[in-house]
């Protein structure tokens, strides 16, 4: 099959790592950049172990006249909806959308909105930040798992898009893995962001590490309503896991409120929090959460 023209959405850490991967591997790949951007072509700079690989990669905008047929969504949550409806005129019928973002609830309403595009998941752990714009620092390689519900076995461009990094698979389990990353997510941003901590602090502080059993327990009773049993059991490990290996890490959550950010507190715990509600369950730590990040100040 001949390699399909991948556009990518959201410039951030993520976007610019999977973008430079992409064409680092053989795949045509522009990025698709905000109304106002002139340019025909950016430099994307990605630093790794001490090597730095720069690449030009050609730039759209939502005003040009290009057809989409893959496209990858690595933008903030909160920015899919404006973002895909300001270029929804440059996507083809059946284009592929993989949506590579945070939080949940975001690919239904996709569907809904769009039923003609072929919407896919994903979730990874590459860790990357941003130097500045387009140039990032790739801090450590992790897995990408990519999927529909549903699906066994992977489309025909799967194979294409799996050489741009490392370790990608097809998992034809993914509502588990980002249900899976959502439970984590829930427990970890929300937390370090309200106490302006590291996230190694949250199995330092006594007083944090029982709020992280706490939130822990409601977590996995909504999980088991919601059917992901398997990750109810082994939520309070794995968040040690992730809570040990991210030790030095301030969560996204945390630098967006540093920064004075919106946050993906809607499509964390506020996805969280309408799944309890469609099963009767009261999660109050996880609210009260909710509304603290909601009403910070800025
Ligand atoms: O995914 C993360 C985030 O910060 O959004 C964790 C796993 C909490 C690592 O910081």
């Amino acid at each position: 099959m001949q390699k399909p023209h991948w556009h990518v959405l959201g410039a951030g850490a993520i976007g610019c790592l999977f973008a430079q991967g992409l064409h680092r591997s053989g795949s045509t790949t522009t990025l698709v950049m905000r109304r106002g951007v002139t340019v025909r072509s950016l430099p994307v700079v990605v630093e790794h172990d001490g090597q730095r690989c720069e690449q030009h990669l050609p730039v759209i905008t939502p005003d040009d006249t290009a057809e989409i047929s893959h496209l990858l969504i690595t933008t903030k949550a909160y920015d899919v909806h404006s973002a895909v409806s300001g270029i929804a005129k440059l996507l083809s019928d059946n284009c592929v959308v993989l949506l590579l973002v945070n939080g949940l609830g975001l690919a239904e309403k996709l569907r809904a909105d769009y039923p003609h595009l072929d919407v896919f998941c994903g979730t990874t752990t590459e860790g990357a930040y941003q130097l500045s714009a387009q140039h990032i620092q790739h801090a450590g390689r992790g897995e990408t798992r990519v999927g529909r519900a549903g699906q066994d076995t992977p489309p025909a461009w799967f194979e294409g898009f799996a050489r741009a990094t490392d370790a990608c698979v097809w998992d034809s389990d993914i509502d588990s893995a980002l249900w899976s990353k959502l439970a984590v997510n829930c427990i970890i941003n929300p937390l370090t962001a309200v106490s302006g901590c590291r996230n190694g602090e949250l199995a330092r502080s006594s007083e944090l590490s029982a709020q992280v059993e706490a939130l822990c327990s409601e977590v996995a009773d909504i999980s088991r309503a919601a059917g992901f049993d398997n990750i109810a059991e082994k939520l309070r490990p794995a968040v040690s896991a992730v809570i040990a290996g991210t030790a030095d890490n301030r969560s996204s959550m945390l630098q967006d409120i540093e920064r004075g950010r919106q946050t993906e507190i809607d499509y964390i715990t506020g996805y969280l929090l309408k799944i309890a509600e469609q099963h009767g369950i009261q999660a109050p730590k996880n609210r009260s959460l909710l509304e603290r990040i909601r009403n910070r100040a800025p």
